[in-house]
């Protein structure tokens, strides 16, 4: 009878431990399905070609990464294989005095992991939106009304659906959330543009916990500074497009 009772004890326990690591399983954000949800194509008015893709940076949820979770992880997502800019280095420019320095600093870290030169220096602007009008702005705006107020920053890219050539970005951070300079209370302009830089370039975000410590990360938090440098998997996905 004793026996009977360990044993059955220890059916138990292992049903236990089987079932709720099917639940943490299930749990995980796959990156396609949280992709459809933070993307959004559009098509572009008199331009039947083109096509205009969203990205919607939003702040974290409480999901603490698994120890796997590190910066040597090697994933990375294009957002269509072939996807490129017809001619480098792309220019920009960007409506920010404050933030001027820390911003270009953001898109030449990726420069800084390739022999191509990606981005030219950027200009001084005034205004910037997500208007097709063949300008590469970055700008900060009010963002909550239009896209929920947990939106860090949103980056569009215009390109040729049969060509595969971008032909334009526009970025703009959200002026209702804070932002500063490495302030724990704020969003680090410098980390936000670093990831947002990435998908000028044509990359996807990620979502795997075990991706928490990449750039391409798909959500950020308040005093973040891990997106500003590269991981693994950031450099890898810059070299399957432009080369080493
Ligand atoms: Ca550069
Ligand atoms: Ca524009
Ligand atoms: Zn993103």
């Amino acid at each position: 009878m004793k026996k009977l009772f360990v044993l059955f004890f220890f059916l138990l326990t292992t049903c236990l431990i089987v079932c709720s690591s099917k639940i943490a399983i299930a749990e995980q954000p796959s990156d396609d399905e949280d992709i459809r949800t933070k993307v959004m194509i559009h098509p572009v008015k008199g331009e039947p070609e083109l096509e205009k893709m969203l990205f919607i940076f939003r702040k974290a949820k409480n999901n603490t990464p698994p120890v796997s979770a590190g910066e040597d992880n090697p994933s990375y997502k294009l957002i269509a294989k072939g996807l490129r800019w017809a001619s480098l280095p792309v220019s920009y420019g960007i409506n920010s005095s404050t933030y001027f320095a820390v911003v270009e600093k953001g898109f030449e870290e990726w420069d800084n992991w390739s022999s191509k030169e990606i981005f030219n220096p950027p200009a001084v602007i005034i205004g910037g939106n997500l208007e097709r009008d063949n300008s590469n702005t970055v700008s900060w705006q009010p963002l909550t009304t239009l896209f929920g107020s947990d939106v860090i920053a949103i980056t569009q890219i215009i390109y040729n659906t049969r060509t595969k050539i971008i032909l334009e970005f526009d970025m703009a951070f959200n002026t209702d959330l804070p932002w500063g300079i490495a302030n724990p209370a704020a969003f680090d302009a410098q980390n936000i543009t670093t990831h947002e830089a990435g998908h000028v370039l044509s990359l996807s975000d990620l979502y795997r916990l075990q991706t928490s410590e990449l750039t391409m990360y798909g959500y950020a938090t308040e005093g973040e500074l891990k997106k500003q440098t590269l991981g693994n998997g950031d450099k890898l996905g810059l070299w399957s497009i432009f080369g080493k």
